[in-house]
C-alpha cells in the first residue's frame, strides 16, 4: 500500500504519485501523517486521488482531524502502546461518529509503535518496543487480536533508518493469525522481500514515493514482495 501524507503534497502531487504508484502495482492507497493538517487540505489531496485512480482510498488518521468524507474507508485504530489513554481510546470515541455520518467502513486495527518510534512514537506517547525484543512486539500484536482487532500494524516510523527486523515480524505472525501490516523506513526490493518472506501480509511505504523515481521504487519493492510470496 502507498501512504500519501497530505502535509508534504499538493493535490496535483498526490494525484501523480498514485498514478505513478498504482500503474507499479500498489493495492490501495493510505492517507494520513503524524502532525496536523487542515481538513480542506485533506478533503482536497482526497479528491484529487478519487480522481485519478479506482483503487480504495483509506485513511490513516493521527487524530480526529485526520478523518475526510470523500475515503473509502478508515483504520480505525488503537495506538496499544501508548502512555496516553487518549490514543487508546479517546479519540477513537470523539471520531467515532463521524465515521459513521460520512459512511466511512471502519476497519479495525492495533497499532504498535517499534523501534526508534519515529515521529509518530512521540506524538502517540509510545513507548516503542525495542527491535531486540520481537516476543514484547508479538505480546502487544496478540492483545490486539483478542481485543478483536482484525489487524495489526508493526510501525518502525516514517523515514526510519532500520525497517522493522525480519525476526520481529516472524515473532508476531507466529502468535497472531490476523494480517500484519509493516511501515516504516522500507526503501528497497531486498527489505520488501525481506519483510514478506518474514510474513508480513501488507507492506507500507510512504518517504519512498516522494522522490523522482518513485514508480521503479515500488514496481522494485512490489517486485520482491511477489518473489517472497510466489
Ligand atoms: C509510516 O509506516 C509508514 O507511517 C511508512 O513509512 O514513510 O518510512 O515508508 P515510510
Amino acid at each position: 500500500m502507498t501512504l500519501i501524507d497530505p502535509e508534504k503534497v499538493t493535490p496535483q502531487q498526490a494525484s501523480k504519485i498514485v498514478e505513478n504508484s498504482t500503474s507499479s502495482g500498489t493495492s490501495a492507497i493510505m492517507i494520513g501523517g503524524s502532525t496536523f493538517v487542515s481538513q480542506s487540505h485533506l478533503d482536497n489531496v482526497i479528491k484529487a486521488i478519487k480522481r485519478t485512480v479506482k483503487i480504495p482510498t483509506i485513511l490513516f488518521p493521527n487524530n480526529i482531524t485526520g478523518i475526510s468524507r470523500h475515503a473509502d474507508a478508515i483504520w480505525f485504530m488503537s495506538l496499544l502502546n501508548s502512555t496516553d489513554p487518549y490514543f487508546l481510546i479517546g479519540a477513537q470515541v470523539l471520531g467515532a461518529p463521524l465515521v459513521k455520518k460520512y459512511g466511512l467502513e471502519p476497519i479495525s486495527m492495533g497499532y504498535v509503535i517499534v523501534g526508534e518510534g519515529g515521529t509518530a512514537g512521540i506524538v502517540g506517547k509510545a513507548i516503542p518496543v525495542p527491535y531486540d525484543k520481537p516476543e514484547l512486539a508479538a505480546a502487544h500484536a496478540l492483545a490486539g487480536q483478542y481485543l478483536g482487532m482484525h489487524f495489526l500494524y508493526l510501525e518502525g516510523g516514517s523515514g526510519a533508518k532500520n525497517p522493522v527486523p525480519p525476526e520481529m515480524i516472524h515473532a508476531v505472525k507466529h502468535y497472531v493469525d490476523i494480517p500484519v501490516i509493516v511501515g516504516g523506513g522500507i526503501r528497497t526490493k531486498e527489505q520488501g522481500l525481506a519483510a514478506a518472506s518474514a510474513g508480513a501480509d501488507v507492506i507500507v511505504t510512504g518517504n519512498v514515493i516522494e522522490g523522482a523515481d518513485a514508480g521503479r521504487k515500488i514496481s522494485e519493492i512490489i517486485e520482491g514482495i511477489k518473489i517472497a510470496t510466489s
